[in-house]
């Protein structure tokens, strides 16, 4: 029996003479294109046999693409609405509001040295978040820097939602200062990039961040419900965009904040600080 089945295979081989030389990684890969024809997922495809990674040139599909954060003020209608409509979305599932709790509790996330990496982490999950419902929503950021952004931005003065976390409910309201006043806090900036050293660039951009949560006022002054506020990711998207431009600066020069040991975990999540230095490994961009 078992010798018939032998001279079977043989037969078998002769007749493909094609195959009978190829090497295994031929075979295997003739094996799996029909898989690959059909529709399934990617990880049951890798599961089935990873050698057939070797036969695909282009991996571009595999990665997520780099999310484009564009300032506020050039955002086209559908942009806004969809950043909004994102919002709210994750408003209503429970997202936002456990990002708020988070914010509010003890994760020593407003140090000089831990601010603007814990934030980059923060905003990155808002980021991903949002991407459930609109995968090309990107955080805008508002450049306050610009004279001509020295203002709430309109597009969202009307935008204020009620927020639910698990602990609580929040009624979101502000109540902006004169331009001039934001103007005056912006022009601190200079000074903050011109700095050699990474505490006394942080130093002053932790000042100007505040001050920028105070001029919008209501919700965004107080730190245990300012997330609840859409404009809260806006100004910390250009923040995050500052720190970026500073620390690939010459006066920068790639400088990482002082943190070691249990001050470099970006708790209450995994992330670390080496994890923030690269933007490009969180996906996202500032143009
Ligand atoms: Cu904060």
């Amino acid at each position: 029996m078992a010798k018939t089945r032998a001279r079977q295979v043989r037969v078998q081989a002769t007749k493909h003479p094609e195959r009978h030389g190829a090497g295994i990684e031929d075979m295997l890969l003739q094996r799996n294109l029909p898989a690959l024809t059909r529709s399934m997922t990617f990880s049951r495809m890798v599961k089935e046999n990873s050698r057939f990674l070797i036969a695909i040139k282009d991996l571009r599909w595999l990665f997520p693409p780099v999310c484009q954060r564009k300032d506020q003020a050039v955002l086209t209608e559908t942009e806004r609405s969809r950043y909004v409509c994102a919002f709210n979305m994750i408003n209503n599932d429970g997202t936002l509001g456990q990002l708020v709790d988070v914010h509010a509790e003890m994760h020593m996330q407003h140090t000089n040295a831990r601010l603007l990496p814990w934030h980059r982490v923060f905003l990155f999950l808002f980021e991903e978040a949002l991407h459930n419902y609109h995968p090309d929503v990107c955080i805008p950021y508002w450049d306050w820097t610009k004279p001509e952004e020295q203002h709430f931005p309109d597009w969202l003065a009307g935008v204020l939602p009620t927020v639910h976390t698990p602990t609580r409910t929040i009624a979101v309201i502000r109540s902006p200062g004169p331009g001039g006043g934001l103007a005056s806090i912006a022009s601190n900036t200079s000074t903050a990039m011109s700095k050699t050293n990474y505490g006394d660039f942080s130093g002053l951009i932790n000042g100007i961040h505040g001050s920028v949560h105070i001029w919008v006022g209501g919700t965004m002054s107080d730190a245990s419900v300012s997330p609840a506020d859409p404009v809260f990711w806006l100004h910390h998207a250009n923040l995050d965009r500052l720190w970026w431009t500073w620390y690939n600066s010459p006066q920068g020069n790639h400088q990482n904040p002082p943190l070691s040991g249990s001050d470099a975990l970006m708790d209450p999540w995994t992330y670390t600080e080496p994890d923030t230095r690269n933007i490009a490994t969180l996906h996202f961009n500032y143009v």
